[in-house]
């Protein structure tokens, strides 16, 4: 068909020359890209290279959290002014820091709910669409928040579990249940500080009036809400999120997996997933496996369909149930120039209302599902929990009506990735220890030894400011070169994941100890665990690191480290501040929306460190985040006092290596 037939976004006088090597080192959205171009089609990395960002934004010297403003403070002479309420550079930068960290919290803990409502439904027999999956599951999350268990029926368990979980939202006064998990040391100095979180809907309220103009004008005093708020997100929100799909749809253990553009097939009919809420997708696999659909699919002319996911519950899906998945947040809209997706359905979070122009250009259906988002241009087919597969079935519908009807020039990507993906808490747990005795001991014992130096949580967004995946390989090529471990969640597992690195053969990359410890495992150097949410197993393991003992009392005292070396969204800076506040040192890329050398600044960046919690980093270089993350787990190795054990294993394997050539 005519490339005519492509409606161009891109007028001339605005197009702008790129070198797609400079935006993205993935091959396929390059591809998509250089064609998009040709196409005349539009997409994030235009627009980033039109839009210079806002210097003063990016410092947050600015606020409008009223009609005296809004003001602008000077970056380079942070205290030569205030606002016209007098408000300083550090209210101002706090207050900031502070909404993202509400709005990106809310974002899970929402989620996190919708979940939960789902869970009451099944478990009260009103919603007979699902069904709990793992029962082992219910059993081990209900017993770790003191749910006594012997002689009651599932489905007293799982009830008394809603009721107890639902105070993770709605409970005024007390702890958060997810405390219970917590290190008993690392919630003393919660407790101390004040900062043990009692409802996310409270804290989040509490945030939110505190930031409002003329309240809360002490950066120290606004931090300590900062803290509790992204703690009932992390131990809270995305904690119960994750625990709750575990036991509606499985507990993901590893399973292989095919990622990237190539994952699309020109002769059946395509539909994407994108977003964050598991249920929809869940549906959708039944949807798409209904022997009316796929004959109607054939009738279309086409060999079936074919069910693929994009971003998080993408990621999700794929840990899951092994589901291909197609790329990751800077992806989305490159992959509908291929022409060959049918349908891109999605949820909420992380979708880019951009879509809704290149799907039109390209005749793809974007649908939306979700109440909570809608898109202009979008085709909205609601999504009911409670028959859900009227929105699912309409999906794949409209999906087969666009394959019966496509008209424009396709061209998919020839790349796939083959990985292994899906190693929850409970699997690492199984993997070093074995069914009957699961354990860490192993995991810690390794990190005793100092065959593995430590282990590092890589994950989050990718983003137009920086090279696509570029930051994230990097970094991880580094750590684990570095006998670092390295967990992984969002759009940073998908990242690596193309690069080639979640397989088990991507151990020759590592350092001799880590190799060693995957080479008898079977394991990869690069462990993908799921979803943004599923951030909340990697609290897990570092709690049961602490539990397991020989590392320290406290999940600060552990020698680990966490990145976001692409990060773009608010609810990246809640998950950093989570981390932050549980004790882990955590660094991000791309840019760090406060001036440097502040009183909030230091605060963020050391302040809270001397407090016994952790600490925030930032460098866009990839390099000196390894750097900077590994040099923070020696000087974990060394106050623990395993720092010597490491210099004597890594003696050995030279040793052993000389034995080996000589
Ligand atoms: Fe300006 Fe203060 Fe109003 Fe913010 S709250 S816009 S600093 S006057
Ligand atoms: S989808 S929050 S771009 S990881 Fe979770 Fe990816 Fe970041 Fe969205």
């Amino acid at each position: 068909m005519a490339e005519t037939e492509i409606k161009k976004t891109i007028s001339k006088t605005k197009e702008k020359e790129f070198n797609v090597k400079d935006l993205t080192i993935c091959d396929a959205t390059a591809q998509m890209l250089i064609k998009a171009k040709a196409d005349g089609v539009e997409t994030a990395f235009d627009r980033a290279l039109d839009m210079k960002a806002c210097p003063i934004g990016a410092d947050s010297a600015c606020c409008k959290h009223c009609a005296m403003g809004p003001c602008r403070l000077n970056s380079r002479d942070p205290y030569g002014k205030v606002g016209v309420c007098g408000a300083t550079i550090d209210t101002i930068m706090a207050r900031n820091f502070a909404r993202m960290v509400a709005a990106g919290g809310a974002a899970h803990t929402d989620h996190g709910m919708a979940m939960l409502d789902l869970f009451r439904d099944v478990v009260s027999g009103k919603n007979k669409d699902y069904q709990i999956k793992d029962v082992r599951k219910l059993e081990s999350v209900a017993q770790s928040i003191g749910i006594e268990i012997e002689g009651k029926t599932v489905s007293e368990i799982a009830m008394e579990l809603y009721h107890e979980l639902e105070r993770t939202y709605t409970q005024v006064e007390g702890e958060i249940p997810f405390a219970k998990r917590v290190p008993p040391k690392t919630l003393e100095t919660w407790r101390k500080l004040g900062i043990v979180p009692r409802g996310a809907m409270r804290e989040i309220m509490e945030m939110m009036h505190r930031t409002h103009m003329g309240v809360d004008q002490h950066y120290e005093n606004l931090t300590q809400q900062i803290s509790r708020t992204a703690l009932a997100d992390g131990w809270g929100g995305s904690m119960v999120a994750t625990e709750i799909a575990d036991i509606l749809f499985g507990t993901p253990t590893p399973v292989q997996v095919e990622v990237n553009m190539g994952v699309l097939k020109e002769n059946l009919v395509n539909i994407i997933i994108h977003g964050h809420e598991p249920n929809l997708f869940e549906s959708m696999l039944v949807s798409v496996n209904e022997p009316t659909l796929i004959a109607a699919a054939k009738a279309a002319g086409s060999d079936g369909i074919n069910l693929v996911g994009m971003c998080c519950s993408g990621a999700e899906m794929m840990v899951r149930h092994g589901v291909p998945h197609a790329g990751n947040f800077m992806s989305t809209e490159a992959i509908l120039v291929t022409g060959a997706v049918d349908a891109m359905c999605v949820d909420v979070q992380c979708i880019k209302q951009g879509l809704a122009t290149v799907a039109d250009c390209y005749k793809t259906k974007l649908i939306t599902t979700n109440p909570r988002c809608h898109i202009e241009g979008a085709t909205h087919v609601e999504f009911h929990e409670n028959n859900p597969q009227a929105c699912t079935d309409e999906v794949v519908i409209q999906a087969i009506a666009r394959f019966k009807s496509r008209s424009m020039p396709i061209e998919i990507p020839q790349i796939t990735n083959t990985g292994v993906h899906g190693f929850s808490h409970e699997y690492i747990n199984y993997m070093l220890g074995g069914t009957f005795r699961g354990s860490y001991t192993p995991l810690n014992d390794n990190i005793i030894n100092g065959r593995i130096r430590g282990v590092a949580g890589v994950v989050g967004c990718t983003n137009p400011r920086v090279k696509q995946d570029w930051v994230h390989v990097e970094l991880v090529k580094e750590l684990i070169k570095n006998d670092v471990l390295v967990l992984q969640t969002g759009c940073s597992q998908i990242a690596l994941a193309k690069a080639g690195l979640l397989t088990p053969e991507a151990a020759y990359l590592a350092g001799p100890g880590l190799r060693e410890v995957c080479e008898t495992v079977g394991m990869p150097p690069v462990l993908g665990i799921g979803s943004c949410v599923d951030n909340s197993r990697i609290l897990v393991a570092a709690s049961e690191m602490v539990r397991t003992g020989g590392l320290g009392d406290s999940i600060a005292d552990l020698p680990v480290a966490g990145a976001a070396p692409e990060w773009m969204s608010e609810k990246a800076i809640c998950i950093g501040q989570y981390f932050v506040a549980s004790g882990v040192f955590t660094v991000f890329g791309v840019t760090f929306p406060i001036i440097k050398d502040t009183k909030f600044y230091n605060l963020l960046f050391g302040g809270l460190e001397k407090q016994g919690l952790g600490k925030w980093g930032f460098t866009p270089d990839p390099y000196e985040m390894a750097k900077m993350m590994i040099d923070h787990i020696d000087s974990k190795r060394k106050a623990l006092g395993i720092d010597k054990a490491r210099e004597r294993t890594l003696v050995d394997m030279a040793d052993r290596r000389a034995m080996d050539a000589a």
